[in-house]
């Protein structure tokens, strides 16, 4: 039996095989997305040539590290595809991201890419959201007003990501809400909702961007959704 890193490898292993030549390719965050990037790496001292746009500053140093050519999303009109992780999927890809913080480039990336790839190992499928709390990436001023609304409208207790007991920031300066829904019954219309709070950046509801899921079994099986 594969343990949880050594699935989060395989698929890894397997989707870097998806990186042609002269592509143009976002690359996600998270521990599933290092191992594509080590994967990435070795290809890359074989002679693979591709331009990555990272979607965080800790992926950008990690491509970096392994000598993956890095251009910005503003320097590209669109990327051929888009390579990350995720933490929880829906039986129609519809998808919570953001556990790593990183969702709000993640989303960028990912909207400006003609595929979305997420990898995922079998414990991040579930039959509906909302059993891992719903990030909310927020503008500093003023966030308990957010914190305030979601508790008012949602009855849900939004609680302010911390690191080394001080707000956890966003690379791009902003807060993290992490929302418990428990059950989202209609994520496409939340994602709305949340999106039009005053003070929110974004959330982690990444709704029909996936195009096309690799998950990874214990067992060594591998499938795409
Ligand atoms: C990322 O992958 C984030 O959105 C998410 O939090 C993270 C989770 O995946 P992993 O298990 O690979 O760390 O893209």
């Amino acid at each position: 039996m594969l343990t949880q890193d050594e699935i989060k490898q395989l698929v890894a292993k397997q989707a870097a095989q998806l990186v042609q030549n002269n592509m143009t390719v976002g690359i996600g965050t998270g521990s599933t997305v290092y191992w594509l990037i080590m994967e990435l790496g070795s290809r890359v001292k074989q002679g693979l040539f591709f331009r990555a746009i990272p979607t965080s500053k800790k992926t950008a140093t990690l491509c970096a590290q392994q000598n993956i050519p890095l251009a910005a999303l503003n320097d590209v009109t669109a990327l051929d595809i888009t390579i990350d992780g995720a933490d929880e999927i829906d039986p129609n890809l519809q998808l919570i991201k953001g556990g790593g913080g990183a969702l709000l480039q993640e989303k960028m990336v990912a909207a400006a890419s003609r595929e979305l790839f997420i990898l995922a190992d079998e414990t991040k499928l579930v039959r509906q959201l909302g059993k891992f709390p719903l990030p909310l990436e927020v503008i500093p001023f003023g966030w308990k007003q957010v914190q305030r609304h979601i508790q008012a409208t949602y009855n849900v207790k939004a609680s302010l990501r911390t690191k080394d007991d001080q707000p956890f920031v966003s690379d791009h300066g902003h807060y993290i809400l992490d929302c418990p829904f428990n059950k989202i019954e209609h994520p496409g219309i939340l994602t709305y909702d949340l999106n039009a709070i005053p003070g929110v950046v974004d959330n982690g509801l990444f709704i029909n961007m996936a195009d096309m899921v690799l998950v990874g079994y214990a067992d060594g099986r591998t499938e795409t959704l």
